[in-house]
């Protein structure tokens, strides 16, 4: 006997990942990582027994309700499904996922879809912090081609511009949790950051790496992965993190000059495999680094006195990825106010996921 739950696949940006309602789902949250784990095939390396895609940004979760925010229109929680172990983490946010997040919302009928355009003001539960997409609506139905590229994903299809305004600390509590801009930790020169998302900015050529590795060449590497993994336990707490081992952040980068015209070249470890592109708010992380006077990324990206809006092209394994930073000045030091990029996102099923009945039995 099995337990059928009402969930549809998205791609989202660079990932994908399985969509619920949060009514769907058991409201106890032990019963629900049970049902996650299960929906996914984890633990398991090839995730054979269930939906995931034996890598984790193939084994991703949102839940999706309502918003009770004046300021928001639904709620997204954001749930990362390790393949490999029985762990189900809410720590981390991710941006990818999120461009999926509209599409759903107006289907599920909680957003009315406008004739053109509907922006969905989405509230992001892992970080209390809040985004806006705008989804095409051409005569009130959710198109999902078009001609927008991002680079990690073949072809073209509908663009969804989002919007961040209030990201900044949004997990770490400051912009530069650890009160500086650049630290060493371990022997490692770095710079931790959290403009959506924690991530330690490091030169790759500190760890004997020219930057410009493939995922896998850095995944073969077992001291560069022991050494990355030495730094990120010890910076995680200074970073507010507490003991880091269990979590998917801070997200480790491995900096370089850029290659092809960009601000820098990354190599992002979340934390335990190689991204194959960038994730979406590692990248606006990785970007507002670029503009922290006297960062480990400042200096690498050379820009010396930003303002106003700025186009950063972060560069990863795939291609780059574009993040528009608006600039202030607080203190007469540079201060991003707002950030926005543009995603992509693709209905691909709709119906149900089945897990086994000794996991739950259903509502
Ligand atoms: O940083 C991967 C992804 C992500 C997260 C990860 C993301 C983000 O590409 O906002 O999108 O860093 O775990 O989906």
């Amino acid at each position: 006997m099995q337990t059928a739950i009402p969930c549809t696949i998205y791609r989202g940006g660079t990932s994908k990942g399985l969509y619920f309602r949060g009514e769907d789902l058991p409201a106890d949250i032990e019963t629900r990582d049970k049902v996650l784990l299960a929906a996914m095939g984890s633990p398991d390396a090839r995730q054979i027994d269930g939906m995931g895609g034996a890598h984790p940004l193939t084994s991703k979760v949102a839940i999706v309700t309502p918003s009770a925010r004046a300021d928001a229109d639904v709620d997204y929680l954001f749930l990362q499904v390790f393949p490999d172990k029985a762990l189900v983490d809410p720590n981390q946010n991710c941006g990818n996922i999120l461009a999926g997040i509209g599409p759903f919302a107006i289907e599920q009928g909680w957003v009315e879809a406008g004739r053109e355009t509907t922006a969905v003001r989405i509230h992001m539960v892992n970080t209390s912090s809040l985004a806006t997409a705008r989804i095409l609506t051409p005569g009130g139905e959710i198109e999902f081609a078009g001609d927008a590229r991002i680079d990690g994903v073949p072809g073209t299809a509908a663009p969804i511009p989002i919007e961040f305004l209030d990201v900044a600390g949004s997990s770490c509590g400051a912009l530069l949790p650890t009160g500086n801009a650049r630290d060493v930790v371990e022997g490692v020169e770095l710079t931790a950051i959290d403009n959506g998302m924690p991530v330690v900015m490091m030169r790759a050529s500190d760890f004997g790496k020219t930057g410009y590795e493939s995922p896998a060449e850095l995944e073969a590497d077992v001291d560069l992965k022991a050494k990355v993994e030495k730094v990120r336990l010890a910076v995680g707490p200074l970073m507010n993190l507490g003991d880091v081992a269990k979590k998917t952040v801070p997200k480790m980068c491995l900096t370089a000059k850029a290659q092809g015209g960009g601000a820098i070249s990354t190599r992002m470890f979340i934390p335990h495999r190689v991204h194959e592109a960038v994730g979406v708010l590692g990248a606006v992380s990785a970007a507002t680094a670029c503009v922290v006077p006297g960062s480990v990324a400042a200096e690498i990206a050379g820009i010396t006195d930003p303002s106003g809006e700025l186009n950063l092209d972060v560069e990863h394994p795939t291609g780059f990825f574009t993040v528009t930073l608006e600039v202030a000045r607080e203190n007469g030091a540079p201060k991003v106010v707002r950030s926005a990029l543009l995603r992509t996102a693709r209905k691909l099923m709709k119906g149900e996921v089945y897990v086994p009945r000794r996991v739950w039995a259903g509502k």
